[in-house]
């Protein structure tokens, strides 16, 4: 009895090991930053900018660095506004990012402040 029951335990603990493992997994972070001036970037955890990711969930750090700026990401009728144009300061959205072309702006200086990257799988 008392072997089943450590067998169960071990079992139990493994899997919630393994889901917190996805669960980490599942949200890598992309650091958004807007301003001060007129740019906008977004980059991977290496520092490398992003143009291509796989399909799923993802932490955005958005640093919006000015109050007339802001950060927003779009792909043809989805619109996430991450960050306001008063807003200043860090943010951390989750977006679960669907295959196709992505682009993030900001909605003021949309023409000259903004960028593209992919995704598919
Ligand atoms: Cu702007």
């Amino acid at each position: 009895m008392i072997r089943r029951f450590l067998l169960v335990a071990a079992i139990a603990t493994s899997a919630l090991v393994v889901a917190g493992q996805i669960g980490a997994m599942s949200a890598p972070k992309l650091n958004g930053t807007v301003g001060p001036g007129f740019t906008i970037s977004l980059k991977d955890s290496t520092g490398k900018k992003v143009t291509r990711l796989k399909p799923g969930k993802y932490t955005f750090a958005i640093n919006d660095k000015s109050a007339i700026h802001d950060f927003n990401l779009e792909k043809g009728s989805i619109h996430k506004k991450l960050t306001g144009v008063r807003f200043k300061g860090k943010k951390n959205v989750t977006v679960t990012l669907a295959t196709g072309t992505w682009k993030f702006y900001c909605d003021p200086h949309e023409t000259s402040m903004m960028g593209t990257f992919k995704v598919a799988a």
